[in-house]
């Protein structure tokens, strides 16, 4: 197995430029990162494959190819045991398609054999548009998977995710044939992003604003982090009459919202802050964690057996609950620790109490006539979106310190776990309105551009011309397939931070800027007046 690795993923990739040391920032070992890489050099196989043969694919392939990329997400799978297996799955896969096929087109047999150090090791431009299309692909993956949990799939994204890794593993493909495929890669985003909405509200109802406590009562409890919200349905409904309590963390929430899981009496507040603080948030908490999603951390010794995963997470060592969604062995080790014997008053990062979330495009655009009236009138004169995701690099205070600077007749909407710098921030209201609203989840980006649209045929004029910037915060992929569908929207003037990904190439960098005018974050004091004036 590899001794060193060649990773480029996330913003925290190591020195700003790869990791390629026998271990990633992230924690991911050298030959985690190798099935990683094989993992998705036999999906390209696949694709290669069945490239002109789309009829014999089926809906479980398309499942298991998302939650295949999905396992390459940063912070979902470290676990080789699984990784391994989830490559022969393809390789049986590739080969059953490759029998199919003989027996209709003698002679056509596949003899493809991709290998992704052909990626790494193509021209620097060429690497860059391919990693974004890739990248874009694991992050959409991730949507495309949670959609198809709640029943909801779309075959123009399923058959989207084959085209796209033929781009990836085409040896000829040139800047002008793979930029329309990064641009096609965000547009069909948009549409996974609109089944995930779609599959949330058709299942939970509308999400409704709601004040979530960050107290934890007496008593035992459960703390769920991650992005699915059915594990979240699963777990209550099995949790219903047994005393523990359910406590959201990270990206879960904004599942209060939902009334389809407000509804149960045991969805008590939320736990914690951004992922990047659960080494420390969990270290000494008397209950278990149930991480159904990104962003899971190496555990540390002190609570990795109070730690489960389930569905594409996994890391060695830590229980995983299976298929069959059975969170028993979750609930006997809540009830076996027993929680605390009396309530515990956390607060937010700046000591907020509680905080707001459920804003999302009906609850935002059943007050449209209030926000619009508020623009003529000049009572709010500028919107922000401050939103994506959180990390550890400290330039990330940018963020708390912008929305803390951002003039009083500002509208701040946010979205995604770096909102969890401010959120417990009371910024006060402005016609009525609260003037910081949560959105919710990163593929709440959907409310976002719905609510901008709405704003911009309310004012008969282009999203660009609203008075409106967008500062977002990257840190895995789904943040780069929802750029990449802000920019198939020609939204331009984009504040992007921390710091730019390492795998835009200075051309292609430059064809970002030249089309699209995206800006590197400076300091809230310099930028703001930039944004204001545009
Ligand atoms: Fe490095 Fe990020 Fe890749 Fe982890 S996911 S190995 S931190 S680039
Ligand atoms: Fe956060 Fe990991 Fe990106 Fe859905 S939980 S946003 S970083």
């Amino acid at each position: 197995m590899d001794k060193k690795m060649f990773c480029f993923q996330c913003e925290q990739t190591a020195a700003g430029t790869a990791c390629t040391g026998k271990a990633g920032v992230c924690g991911k070992q050298a030959d985690t990162a190798a099935l990683q890489d094989k993992l998705t050099s036999e999906l390209i196989d696949l694709a290669l494959s069945a490239r002109g043969n789309e009829r014999y694919l089926t809906p479980a392939v398309d499942k298991m190819v998302m939650e295949c990329l999905f396992a390459t997400v940063t912070n979902v799978n470290f676990d080789n045991h699984v990784l391994a297996q989830l490559i022969d799955r393809v390789e049986r896969e590739k080969a059953r398609f490759n029998d199919r096929r003989s027996c209709q087109h003698d002679g056509c047999q596949s003899s493809t054999s991709y290998h992704i150090s052909q990626l790494w090791n193509s021209s620097e431009d060429i690497r860059s548009l391919k990693s974004l299309i890739l990248f874009g692909l694991r992050g959409m993956s991730a949507y495309a998977y949670h959609a198809d949990v709640l029943g909801y799939r779309d075959e123009a994204v399923a058959g989207f995710f084959y085209k796209a890794l033929c781009a990836i593993g085409s040896p000829d493909a040139e800047m002008d044939a793979l930029l329309p495929v990064v641009l096609e890669t965000g547009a069909v985003n948009l549409r996974c992003m609109e089944l995930l909405d779609r599959a949330n509200i058709e299942t939970f109802g509308s999400p409704e604003p709601r004040q979530v406590s960050l107290t934890v009562e007496k008593g035992p409890f459960i703390v769920i982090s991650g992005h699915d919200l059915y594990d979240l349905k699963e777990l209550l409904e099995q949790t219903e009459g047994t005393g523990i309590n359910i406590y959201t963390h990270g990206e879960m929430l904004p599942a209060h919202s939902y009334p389809g899981l407000n509804k149960y009496p045991h969805l008590k507040g939320n736990f914690g802050t951004a992922w990047q603080n659960q080494q420390t948030e969990f270290a000494d908490i008397p209950a278990p964690v149930l991480f159904t999603t990104n962003c899971l951390m190496p555990p540390r010794p002190s609570y990795m057996d109070r730690v489960f995963s389930t569905e594409v997470v996994a890391y060695p060592g830590v229980t995983h609950i299976g298929e069959k969604r059975s969170f028993t062995p979750v609930i006997q080790k809540a009830l076996s620790l027993g929680g605390y014997a009396r309530d515990m008053h956390f607060t937010g990062i700046n000591g907020g109490e509680s905080v707001m979330t459920g804003f999302g495009h009906h609850a935002v655009l059943s007050a449209a006539d209030t926000v619009i009236t508020a623009i003529r009138e000049g009572l709010i004169r500028h919107i922000f979106l401050v939103g994506g995701c959180d990390g550890a690099k400290p330039g990330r205070n940018y963020y708390t310190e912008f929305v803390q600077e951002a003039p009083e007749d500002s509208l701040i909407l946010t979205l995604a776990c770096g909102k969890y710098r401010f959120n417990d921030l009371n910024l006060g209201t402005i016609s009525g309105l609260p003037r910081l609203l949560d959105m919710g989840q990163c593929n709440d980006a959907y409310s976002a551009i719905k609510v901008a649209q709405a704003l911009a045929a309310a004012f008969k004029c282009g999203i660009n011309d609203l008075p409106l910037t967008l500062v977002l915060s990257w840190y895995e992929q789904k943040a780069v397939c929802i750029l990449l569908t802000l920019l198939h929207l020609g939204m331009r003037n984009i504040w992007l931070g921390p710091s730019l990904p390492a795998f835009l190439s200075p051309n292609v960098l430059a064809f970002l800027v030249e089309k699209y005018n995206i800006m590197p974050i400076s300091t809230p004091e310099k930028d703001l007046p930039r944004m204001m004036s545009h």
